[in-house]
């Protein structure tokens, strides 16, 4: 563990390429904007250009050493099972889709979709986890679709979709379990934390309305139901459910880190791409709760604490690197002052580290996750932002980002996670997570890149960097 300076802003340690923006990134953001200005970056074109060629040395990396698996291990030239040992779902192809029709690899996309319209097997005789299952492959053949217009991939996603439904159907609360088996329906898994409960309205509400099959979106409303109806007199929620009982199993309000973070941005989400008011008002509820109870602002940085769901009273100050997502979130939902702040301060730590390590005690200042599973959450959160406002700085952040990854994360077979960011160089591990093809540098393309597929306006992605809404059809 390495401590960060207490109770003071982190100092930069390292000059990156972006010097003037990233001491920016500590100053007010008048002050922040005048040093972007001094450093310009290279053109749009250009960095979008740079950022696709990376998203393909990935791509070729996995096609090399783990093409038709789940995931490649960039390093050893090996694969991963993600969901089963023995089982493959060709999980980082599915993940690849959109992003690669995005980017206008045709070839490329075709490749892919031929794949798995040829081996995914939606009735595999594995036990998969339902919450992964949905936000990934659901997600990502729904996403497939609607680039591509493939109705392959639609059966296969609602085939797959059939199947995972027992983990709902099954349960006396509306409860999802957390794990099925494809063949046999057989579920398991009773403690699910928020997260898992709530993060399938998207794409059972967007695969209803594809199918005219109400069951889906039924399913997903009737397990957000089952926590809302399980809210404290504070309107906080604790972190994990029994799917049978429906009592809590964790009473800790632990939002926006894991495992609840994308229980909340579904609300908001949901109530966008479905035209859900119900899913508005529950996240405008929960979140005015949180930001009452949770925000803590500290040195001119702002992070979210623990607290007791019914009391409120403190449990703790850990912050996890997949809570910055949060920013573009608040920022979506109507409070940018707090976006902006949260976002900022996630920028100040990346002036003490090259990558954003797993989790920090914001309150002592000790990184308590010394890894970085390649993690996506601040390119997203800068593209929301960037979006959202069209700031340089949130620009700058993509950009710093991606170098900083390009520069640090970066092996021959693709692009990897870190065992340890305080070591330097970084000390690399061996894997590129399947979701790195669906999020991490999609968000910063699709800052530079004006992309012709993706309409800026209306576009919706999901936790998993879907692109639910928004996709335009090649003519
Ligand atoms: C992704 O699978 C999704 O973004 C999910 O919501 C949380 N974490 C990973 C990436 O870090």
């Amino acid at each position: 563990m390495r401590p960060l300076p207490a109770r003071s802003l982190p100092l930069p340690r390292r000059r990156a390429v972006l010097g003037a923006a990233a001491v920016a990134s500590l100053l007010p953001a008048s002050s922040a904007r005048a040093a972007a200005a001094e450093t310009p970056l290279p053109s749009d074109a250009v960095v979008a250009g740079a950022v696709r060629e990376e998203f393909l040395h990935a791509w070729e990396g996995y096609k090399q050493a783990a093409w038709g698996y789940d995931e490649a291990r960039p390093v050893s030239c090996g694969h991963n099972d993600f969901f089963a040992a023995g089982q493959s779902f060709g999980l980082s192809a599915v993940e690849a889709l959109d992003t690669l029709y995005l980017m206008e690899q045709d070839a490329e996309v075709a490749l892919a979709a031929d794949w798995i319209e040829a081996h995914l097997d939606p009735a595999a005789d594995a036990e998969v986890h339902v919450f992964e299952a949905i936000i990934r492959l659901v997600g990502g053949l729904l996403a497939g679709y609607l680039c591509t217009g493939r109705s392959r991939l639609l059966d296969r996603c609602r085939e797959l979709t059939d199947r995972l439904l027992p983990a709902f159907t099954a349960s006396p609360t509306g409860i999802p379990y957390t794990r099925v088996n494809l063949r046999t329906g057989a579920v398991a898994g009773t403690a699910p934390p928020l997260a898992e409960i709530g993060s399938n309205v998207l794409e059972f509400g967007l695969l209803s309305e594809l199918t005219g099959d109400n069951r889906y979106y039924a399913a997903a409303k009737r397990a957000y139901r089952a926590v809302l109806d399980r809210r404290s007199a504070l309107d906080l929620l604790g972190t994990s459910l029994h799917t049978e009982t429906g009592q809590w199993l964790d009473t800790t309000s632990c939002a926006p880190n894991p495992p609840v973070d994308s229980f909340y941005e579904y609300l908001w989400a949901g109530g966008e791409l479905l035209g859900d008011g119900e899913l508005t008002g529950w996240y405008r509820l929960l979140t005015d709760a949180v930001l009452r109870h949770q925000l803590v602002r500290q040195d001119g940085l702002s992070w979210f604490q623990q607290v007791g769901a019914t009391d409120g009273a403190v449990l703790g100050h850990r912050q996890s690197e997949l809570a910055s997502f949060y920013a573009g979130l608040l920022g979506k939902g109507g409070d940018l002052a707090t976006a902006r702040a949260y976002h900022r301060s996630w920028s100040s730590l990346l002036e003490q580290y090259p990558v954003l390590p797993e989790e920090l005690d914001f309150r002592s200042g000790a990184i308590t996750s010394v890894r970085d599973d390649l993690r996506p959450e601040y390119a997203n959160s800068a593209f929301d932002l960037w979006r959202l406002t069209g700031e340089a700085e949130y620009k700058e952040s993509a950009y710093r980002y991606f170098q900083n990854l390009r520069t640090h994360l970066r092996v021959p077979g693709g692009y990897t996670v870190a065992e340890d960011v305080t070591t330097s160089p970084v000390t690399l591990g061996d894997l590129t997570p399947g979701y790195f093809f669906a999020e991490n540098l999609k968000y910063v393309y699709l800052v530079f890149a004006a992309a012709p597929r993706f309409d800026y306006r209306t576009g919706l992605l999901s936790t998993e960097g879907k692109v639910l809404r928004g996709a335009v059809r090649r003519r």
